[in-house]
């Protein structure tokens, strides 16, 4: 599959280093032309063209090799969770579903190319943006909004939500909040799979703002010194919250960062279905037959807020939203299926679109009917199950772990 060639540079000079490896003198000169000033992207936006790809491709060849068929299937995927997301911002509004929200319209084609490749004993690891990655995983929608809507019947039992949707029978480990700490848990993965001989790859995906993490730098050292079998897929949207990756990392080109742990890295259009398809196949089958680590960086954007609380506008222009929208993943996979008549008719996508809106009110209709979670098991899986209803009868509001009994009571001899 042909690798993107993008305009270089821009504007503001942003984006003139992405050379196949990382330049020395890259390194030396003070990034100024790639940093962004408080308060916008050097004065003005930051677009597509900004980045382009660099590293060299590495690995086998890539046999990732879809079908008609499997292409099609692909499309769907990707405008079911365009869709399902759009619907989870509704219901979220409606009160419907509690807690964070992360959506991830506009990285569709990240999730769905990324994780083509997996295989069925492979692993993945996320963060907490995580809806796209658990349909593409092949979670149900039902299974997914139920989960959202805090269900017993979600694919987490209700108890994870929107930042922790988990399969295990998927070999998905969730969906983790805390920003890079699913990293070492990912690398974790990989270690057992090195440790006892199995021929499965992890991958782990995280976004940009993880990579100034010490947990990011700590499993990605031990990745490195002992060669596991681990793909970390970056989502670079660009933004971390409201802070742009210009702004947050010294060096804003993520993948040069894997240099100090003698890793294997390249970074790719993230809004292109069939190159992150490509290079996360070669890089699992890589990960799976010589045991390397490697990090793929996709470049990809998020058109909603951070989170469904924000609005998104504050620290980025109209102008940007839209140039990327312009640049949008279904779209240009949509029009790449109708140049190969692989689509015959623009009716055909509508068809699609008409289809997996149906898939999504099914999913609403489920998690609307399932049942919560028996109050009775509320403490499972919280603390170990033989202590969990004696932890639990010690609790009151505003001392979960029995301070009243053990402080207040007993040290301070106040009822
Ligand atoms: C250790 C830690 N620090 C801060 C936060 C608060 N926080 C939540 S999301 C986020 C931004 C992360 O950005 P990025 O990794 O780029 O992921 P994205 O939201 O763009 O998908 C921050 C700082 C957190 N959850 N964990
Ligand atoms: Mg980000």
């Amino acid at each position: 599959m042909a690798r993107r060639k993008q305009a270089k540079g821009s504007e503001d000079g942003r984006g003139e280093s992405g050379g196949s490896e990382a330049e020395p003198e890259d390194r030396d000169e003070p990034s100024d032309g790639q940093r962004q000033e408080p308060g916008g992207a050097a004065g003005g936006h930051i677009a597509p063209d900004h980045f382009e790809d660099a590293g060299s491709p590495v690995g086998p060849e890539s046999q990732i090799s879809p079908s008609a068929d499997r292409l099609r299937e692909l499309y769907e995927t990707m405008v079911l969770i365009r869709l399902f997301e759009e619907e989870t911002e509704r219901q979220y509004k409606k009160a419907r579903i509690g807690g964070y929200c992360h959506l991830s319209s506009g990285q569709e084609a990240v999730a769905v190319g990324g994780l083509e490749p997996l295989g069925q004993d492979d692993i993945l690891v996320s963060a907490y943006r995580c809806h796209h990655l658990a349909l593409a995983r092949g979670i149900s929608p039902e299974s997914v909004m139920a989960e959202l809507f805090g269900r017993a019947d979600g694919c987490a039992g209700g108890r994870g939500g929107s930042m922790h949707l988990a399969d295990p029978t998927r070999g998905y480990l969730g969906g983790w909040g805390i920003v890079a700490g699913h990293v070492p848990l990912a690398t974790g993965a990989a270690f057992t799979f090195a440790q006892t001989d199995q021929p499965h790859a992890v991958l782990c995906e995280l976004g940009e703002g993880a990579v100034n993490e010490g947990a990011w730098h700590e499993a990605l050292n031990l990745a490195g010194l002992l060669q596991l079998p681990v793909v970390y897929l970056v989502e670079n949207n660009i933004y971390g919250m409201g802070t742009s990756v210009h702004m947050a990392s010294a060096e804003p080109e993520v993948w040069k960062r894997v240099g100090a742990f003698a890793m294997h890295a390249e970074r790719i259009d993230g809004q292109d279905l069939e190159a992150v398809m490509e290079a996360s196949d070669r890089l699992l089958r890589r990960a799976r037959e010589e045991r390397l680590p490697a990090l793929l960086e996709c470049i990809t954007y998020r058109y909603r807020g951070h989170s469904v609380a924000d609005a998104g506008t504050a620290y980025r222009t109209e102008e940007e939203i839209e140039e990327w929208k312009g640049n949008d993943p279904i779209s240009r996979f949509g029009q790449i299926l109708r140049d190969r008549g692989i689509v015959e008719s623009d009716e055909e996508l509508d068809e699609v679109r008409e289809r997996m809106d149906a898939r999504v009110q099914e999913a609403v209709e489920f998690a609307e009917n399932a049942d919560p979670p028996e109050l009775d098991s509320l403490a499972r899986h919280v603390y170990g199950d033989e202590h969990a209803g004696e932890q639990f009868a010690r609790m009151t509001p505003g001392s979960p772990f029995g301070e009243r009994e053990l402080v207040l009571e007993k040290e301070l001899g106040d009822g």
